[in-house]
């Protein structure tokens, strides 16, 4: 499903982020920039060990949640890989839903900085950190709609669904955006 917004697009796929040819490549990370399972292991996997060599040598103290950083993307088909920590879903009273919009828009305002034009995320915290996903999908698209109309870039931002349930979410968020 594709849905323009001026000059720049929101696309959502069912696949594997490690596969995608864009500019940056977002992975779900932990505050300690630990590695671990889920998107973050494949992306690790996939990428090879400069990956965390260089994680650990710009950033030993890890990244707070609701944050990103960024770095080069080693065997993967990126430029960068941006690192976001989203929030631990506790119930919805612990300021998730900010966390997780900041994590998103941290990860755009570095795609600016960095003058990235095409950028893939997965589906944030709703893993292993347990963000129920229709709640996900809406904070990560209303984010992202707002930023992109604000600022006209990136023209691309993917969003990587891993399985029918989570695509199915996100694409009923974006049909009402896209009204
Ligand atoms: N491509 C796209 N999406 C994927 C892939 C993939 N290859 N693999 C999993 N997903 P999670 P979190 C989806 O748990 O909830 C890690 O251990 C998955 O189905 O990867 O933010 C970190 O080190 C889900 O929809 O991330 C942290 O400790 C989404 O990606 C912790 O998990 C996010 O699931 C972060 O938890």
């Amino acid at each position: 499903m594709v849905v323009h917004f001026g000059p720049c697009r929101i696309e959502l796929i069912q696949g594997d982020i490690t596969q995608q040819e864009v500019d940056v490549i977002v992975n779900a990370a932990n505050s300690k920039l630990a590695g671990g399972g889920g998107v973050d292991g494949a992306i690790h996997q996939a990428a090879g060990p400069t990956l965390m060599q260089e994680t650990r040598m710009l950033y030993p103290d890890g990244c707070p949640t609701g944050s990103a950083v960024a770095t080069t993307a080693g065997r993967l088909n990126a430029k960068y890989v941006f690192h976001a920590v989203g929030p631990i879903w506790a119930g919805g009273e612990r300021n998730e839903k900010k966390l997780l919009a900041s994590a998103y828009s941290t990860c755009l305002d570095l795609a600016r900085e960095h003058r990235c034009d095409s950028i893939a995320f997965p589906a944030i915290s709703t893993g292993v950190y347990a963000y129920p996903i229709d709640l996900a999908a809406e904070v990560s698209l209303t984010t992202t709609r707002d930023l992109i109309n604000q600022h006209k870039t990136p023209t691309l931002v993917r969003f990587v669904l891993f399985g029918p349930g989570p695509y199915g979410a996100f694409a009923r968020v974006l049909e009402v955006l896209a009204e």
